[in-house]
């Protein structure tokens, strides 16, 4: 089945979905914005799992993905992923495509129906708004096109949390 693309303008933790995406960084050590809410809400349990990974494999590249289960939250997952910190050169956009690639990957690992992406970078790292919107829905739609055949994937989300993210999506999407 080819997985619909949706767009929605709400918290991700709020979203009652196998999994959601969090915007981390490379220590999977909490912090602000998304991966803040996610920590806060989810509780310690996920900070708990996050620090396990840390101490087996150590501090998570930009552009990998891993998981842990989602605490508190409703989702089943947390996929913890590391976006660039923008730095205006052509790796930006390599590692902000690995970003979605390995976490559908692990998505489909996890036999997840419906999963969700925050606007990975566009906040504390900095990429410009537009620039990471192209870049993840392109990704996005090449995955789907390359992976179309055994795709557990239903439903995957773009959540917008800004206006200005969420005008972007509906006009590209
Ligand atoms: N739900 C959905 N999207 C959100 C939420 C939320 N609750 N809160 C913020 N956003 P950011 P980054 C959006 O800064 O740029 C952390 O400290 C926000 O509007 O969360 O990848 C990490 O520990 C923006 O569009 O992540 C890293 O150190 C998007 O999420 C660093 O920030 C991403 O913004 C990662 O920076």
């Amino acid at each position: 089945m080819r997985p619909r693309l949706t767009i929605l303008k709400t918290d991700i933790t709020e979203l009652d979905v196998d999994a959601i995406v969090n915007a981390a960084n490379k220590r999977l050590a909490g912090g602000g914005g998304v991966d803040g809410a996610i920590h806060n809400k989810g509780g310690i349990e996920i900070l708990r799992e996050c620090q396990e990974i840390v101490t087996r494999q150590g501090f998570l590249e930009t552009g990998k993905a891993v998981s842990t289960s989602a605490g508190n939250l409703p989702s089943k997952y947390v996929i913890h992923t590391v976006g660039p910190i923008y730095s205006n050169s052509p790796q930006d956009k390599e590692q902000l495509a690995s970003c979605y690639i390995e976490s559908l990957r692990i998505a489909q690992l996890l036999q997840v129906k419906t999963i969700a992406f925050p606007n990975i970078s566009t906040g504390i790292y900095g990429y410009p708004k537009a620039e990471a919107a192209s870049v993840a829905i392109s990704t996005v739609r090449n995955f789907i096109d390359t992976k179309a055949e055994n795709n557990c994937i239903e439903e995957i989300i773009f959540v917008c949390f800004d206006e200005e993210n969420f005008k972007l999506y509906q006009q590209m999407i």
